[in-house]
This record gives C-alpha cells, structure tokens and sequence, in this order.
C-alpha cells in the first residue's frame, strides 16, 4: 500500500489526503498511516492541512520501488528481495535458487545496504560497507556449464559500460573479475553455480561495486588497491541509476550471451582489457606462472606467452599486483 502511495505521490506538487484516499480506495486515516510508514523509511514528506502531501526527496536507499521505478528490463529485477543488512547476498541467493519446488524467477535480484560477511574467491572477505553496491542476480540459463563460465567476464562489460553511461568514467576489466579504475579494484564479480551432468541448475552472480565509499573506510590493508567511483568522481553518485542502468547493460548482454553471440561481447571485453598485452604473474593455486598475456580466446580462457614463447591456456587463477 505504502508503494501504492508513493505511485500517487507527486514531487514538489501536492496531492491532497482525499484524492489519495479515494483512488487507493482506503480511509484518509489509512492514508496517513502509510504516509508515515514512508517517512520512517527515509521519505522527506510534507503535509498540508488544506492541500494535502509532498513529496519532497526520496531516501539514497536501493529500495525496490526505487530501483524498479523507470526500470527498462524484461525480467532482470522484475523481484527484489531488499535488506538493510545481510551476512552476503550471495548466500540468500543461493537458498532461494535452491528452493525447487518454488522456484525463484529468474533475474530475481537480492540487495543488500551492507553484507557483515560478503564473500569473494576462494573463501576471501569481501568488504561491504553502507554506500556500496551489493547484489546478487538469480539465472536459470539453458546452456552447458562450460559456455556459462563466460558470463563473469560478460559481467564485467555490463560494469563497464553502467560505470561510463552514469559517471562518464573509463574503468577497465583485469581477467576474469575485477573493475579496475587507474590500476585500482572498484568492482568484484563472483560467480557461483549449480550443475547436474550438462545442465545448469543455477547461477548466482554475485557483484560487488564501491560507489559511495570513502576510501579511508577501507581496512587499511586494501586501501593502496581499491577505489570507489565517489572518490574518483570527487562526489557522490546516484546508486540507483547506476544500478538500474548496470542491470539493463547486464539483461542485454545475457541475452547475447544465451544466444551463443559471446565473440562480440568479447570483442568488447578486449575493448576495455587492463589484462591484455601485460606481463603478469598469475597465482593458479598450486603454481604461480609468469607471462605476457597474449589472448583471451572465445571461450573466456586467458592466454599466457611464457618467456620461452610457450603459449599456455589458464580456465581460472588470480592475477597478482
Ligand atoms: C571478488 O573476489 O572480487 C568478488 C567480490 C564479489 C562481491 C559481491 S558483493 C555481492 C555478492 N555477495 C557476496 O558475498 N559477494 C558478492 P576476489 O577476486 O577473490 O577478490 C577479493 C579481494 O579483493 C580481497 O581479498 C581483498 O583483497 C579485495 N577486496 C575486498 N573487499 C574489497 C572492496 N570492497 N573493494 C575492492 N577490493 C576489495
């Protein structure tokens, strides 16, 4: 109902009690009510005895009604589960993909203002503090699990596209998941899936974006290495348009992704590498090799030009500093 409201709401405009009353077909009291239970949530409201409500600011909260509010996709984000706080979205995430016998739909989206225990790879933290971006998407796609492990880096694309169209700012993408913005991390990607023989049970994608975060917030451990978009535009940026404009770029291009169309988005991958063309050292586990990494070829597998010139194809690693 509150929503309801907020639909008939108008700002810097007043809609008196009554008209709100009559077309939600509730008691002005009833009315009231819910005009408090916004405010509580952040709305600035002013009331007038004679004309009625204001709206005056919203809250900068990722609320759903916000985010869905102008939102231009089909499925991506059509349910939002929002949360203040949250130990990591990802873990929300996947129970919710887990329930098959009331399956999620897909582009199901859970959001979160902080995650007390956000995850990245391999069982690393991932620090998630109020002003950041923290999402999980909830897929279902009918391909085999070898051709989805190229949504990460079809991922980061989505990133660095929403990242230029709101804030004019060129990021780039270091395989397989990290947005970087002048060599510094201002988005992680995790991804995480369920499959059964051939087929997909699920895909949680899990991003993580610092976009209103002052850098000194950061533990200090990380802080030489990271970024936010708020202290590389030297202001705060709307979270909301990012987000929703991140998750059109992201329905886009799984679209193509489903299609089997990844040659283009990798064409634009390369568009915006910070990997390719540099002599990296790549941390594979139970070996770090060294290397001039050459290609990333149409499966989404980096190449690596060791110095005896032997080309050698990495599935997964971590690039070091
Ligand atoms: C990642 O892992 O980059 C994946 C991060 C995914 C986070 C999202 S937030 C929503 C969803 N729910 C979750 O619980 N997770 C996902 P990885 O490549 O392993 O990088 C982790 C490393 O990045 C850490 O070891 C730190 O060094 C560094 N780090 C931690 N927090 C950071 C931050 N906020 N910004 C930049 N770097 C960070």
């Amino acid at each position: 109902m509150a929503n309801d409201i907020l639909k008939l709401l108008r700002e810097k405009e007043y809609v008196s009690g009554e008209v709100l009353a009559k077309k939600l077909d509730i008691s002005r009291v009833a009315v009231w009510k819910q005009i408090q239970k916004l405010k509580g949530i952040g709305y600035k409201i002013t009331s007038d005895q004679n004309l009625g409500y204001c709206l005056i600011s919203r809250p900068d909260l990722l609320l759903p009604q916000e985010i869905q509010r102008g939102l231009s996709t089909t499925y991506i984000g059509k349910k939002i589960f929002y949360f203040s706080e949250l130990a990591s979205t990802n873990i929300i995430a996947k129970e919710k993909a887990l329930h098959i016998e009331e399956r999620i739909a897909e582009g199901t989206l859970i959001i979160t203002e902080r995650q007390s225990a956000g995850k990245g790879r391999l069982g690393r933290e991932w620090f998630s503090p109020a002003g950041g971006i923290w999402l999980s998407i909830i897929l279902y796609p009918q391909l085999s699990p070898s051709y989805i492990s190229r949504i990460t880096l079809m991922t980061a694309v989505a990133v660095v596209k929403a990242i230029k169209v709101c804030t004019q700012i060129e990021s780039q993408i270091k395989w397989p998941n990290d947005v970087l913005i002048n060599e510094k991390k201002v988005c992680g990607i995790l991804t995480e899936m369920s499959t059964e023989l051939d087929m997909i049970n699920w895909v949680v994608m899990g991003i993580g974006i610092n976009a209103n975060i002052d850098i000194r917030d950061f533990p200090k451990d990380i802080q030489k290495n990271t970024t936010s978009l708020k202290e590389t535009s030297g202001k705060e940026i709307s979270r909301v348009e990012l987000l929703q404009t991140f998750l059109q770029e992201f329905e886009k291009y799984y679209e193509k992704l489903k299609r089997k169309r990844f040659p283009s988005i990798l064409k634009e991958w390369k568009l915006y590498s910070h990997t390719l063309g540099r002599k990296i050292r790549v941390d594979m586990g139970e070996k770090i090799i060294t290397g001039e990494a050459v290609d990333i070829n149409e499966e989404g597998v980096l190449i690596l030009k060791k110095e005896d010139s032997e080309l050698i194809k990495i599935i997964s690693g971590t690039i070091l500093q």
